[in-house]
């Protein structure tokens, strides 16, 4: 869902100005949840073309690959030369493919060849996109500083990372994740630009370091043109519960679409919230993908625990509008994996974040989201799965990011910031779009 929201929304976005979209969606998908939004979406959305790239079998006999979403990856590769076809029967012919980054290495050198410009969508941060396209050289020219004694990974013209925030899987270019991470970077530059669901304000070095050659000169422009506009969605039953909770007094609890906990990091949580004394709507995952995500609330918090917190906080499994929700005023705080996009939803919307990053960008980001004071990370709490953090000190972090009201006033002019450049059409993210759309008309 983290990369398949942004292209509804930059769909949805290109379509409202004016432009003819055609949307390709792998078939079949991973989760329940991304057929419910694309079938959802055509719907509401019936002028928008939908293409079904009909992917061949996962489960290729030599993977050694168990996450579902990275088979998924191979198998759109062994897909590619489907591609083509199916590129071509679009009717009228295309003008320009907005891919995916992490599909670079197959529809790159395909645009390239069918002579049709391709513009790359990253659904990272800027800074985490500087790290991803710089990585071929981190691993050639650098390698020994990269997994040797230095705490830091120093990437031309960026603050330096810390070793911590990098994904442990990027030490390893041997590894599926990381030696596909690369291929698609070394392509980033045959792409007529690089478009980022970020805005200038929030990340302004990062994103003129990679536009002014500083990261790598072989680079396309960078175009920042989120936040991204969220489209049309179903409401959910939990909003009549929020309307009644004051303002700025809930926590919302989510750790995105792919992150399940352990049973004893759910305990900890829950007690966490209960102990914290502030009302929450807690996203609750116990399983990667959500089809198999069968065990009951009660068996993973216990009677005990709901009985206890019934008036204070309500627990979703399944589906909730998350951009609704970080819309609404009684939400004050964010607990939150750092996926990008719910980064982005947050700042939209000037809510503060516990940055609770557990996997891949998700640490960079955090440090993104502290260093534009939209919000606070505890970086000993690890990587996801790493330890247990005890919901005593889970509770007295929430009562701080909800009682702080500096960060509070700090998020809340970040959210100004987001509008400004998304709502106004002087905004900066909104004529980096109807730039790259006037080049199109040409
Ligand atoms: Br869960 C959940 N409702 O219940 P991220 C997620 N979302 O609207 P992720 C809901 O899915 P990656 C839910 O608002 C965001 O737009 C949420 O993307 C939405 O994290 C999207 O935040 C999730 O980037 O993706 O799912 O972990 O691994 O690609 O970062």
């Amino acid at each position: 869902m983290g990369h398949l929201t942004p292209f509804l929304r930059l769909a949805a976005m290109l379509s409202s100005r004016g432009c003819l979209v055609t949307l390709i969606t792998v078939k079949p998908t991973v989760s329940v949840a991304e057929s419910t939004h694309i079938s959802t979406f055509f719907s509401t959305y019936p002028h928008i073309n939908r293409l079904d790239f009909e992917i061949l079998p996962c489960n290729p006999p030599n993977s050694t690959n168990t996450d579902p979403f990275f088979i998924q990856f191979e198998a759109i590769s062994r897909s590619v030369h489907l591609l083509k076809p199916l590129l071509l029967s679009s009717s009228p012919p295309l003008s320009a493919i907005f891919s995916d980054f992490v599909g670079s290495v197959t529809v790159t050198p395909l645009a390239e060849h069918l002579s049709i410009p391709n513009y790359v969508v990253s659904t990272t941060s800027a800074r985490f996109s500087s790290l991803f396209s710089y990585l071929p050289f981190l691993f050639s020219e650098n390698s020994a500083k990269f997994g040797g004694s230095d705490n830091d990974v120093q990437i031309p013209g960026l603050s330096p990372l810390p070793l911590s925030t990098i994904p442990p899987p990027f030490f390893n270019p041997t590894l599926f994740f990381t030696s596909f991470a690369i291929s698609n970077a070394q392509i980033l530059p045959k792409a007529k630009g690089i478009l980022l669901n970020t805005f200038d304000r929030f990340e302004p070095d990062t994103i003129a370091a990679l536009n002014n050659g500083s990261v790598l000169s072989s680079l396309p422009p960078v175009l920042p043109i989120g936040p991204f506009e969220p489209y049309k969605f179903k409401k959910g039953d939990y909003l009549s519960w929020v309307d009644d909770q004051s303002v700025g007094s809930v926590v919302y609890v989510s750790f995105g679409s792919r992150t399940a906990m352990s049973k004893d990091q759910i305990r900890e949580l829950g007690d966490g919230l209960e102990r914290s004394g502030c009302p929450f709507l807690w996203v609750l995952k116990s399983s990667k993908v959500d089809k198999e995500d069968n065990e009951e609330i009660e068996d993973l918090l216990g009677n005990s625990f709901l009985e206890r917190t019934k008036n204070r906080g309500i627990i979703v499994k399944g589906w909730v509008n998350q951009e609704q929700i970080l819309a609404h005023p009684a939400i004050g705080g964010f607990i939150s994996h750092c996926g990008w996009n719910s980064v982005m939803e947050a700042a939209r919307h000037g809510v503060p974040v516990l940055a609770w990053p557990l996997h891949g960008d998700q640490r960079v980001n955090a440090e993104v989201v502290e260093n534009a004071g939209l919000g606070m990370w505890v970086r000993d709490w690890g990587w996801g799965g790493e330890k247990v953090v005890k919901g005593e000190e889970i509770g007295e972090k929430v009562r701080e990011m909800m009682s702080d009201e500096k960060l509070r006033n700090k998020a809340m002019e970040v959210g100004e910031e987001a509008r400004k450049a998304c709502q106004d059409a002087n905004g900066s993210s909104v004529k980096a779009l109807m730039g790259i759309i006037e080049t199109l008309r040409l």
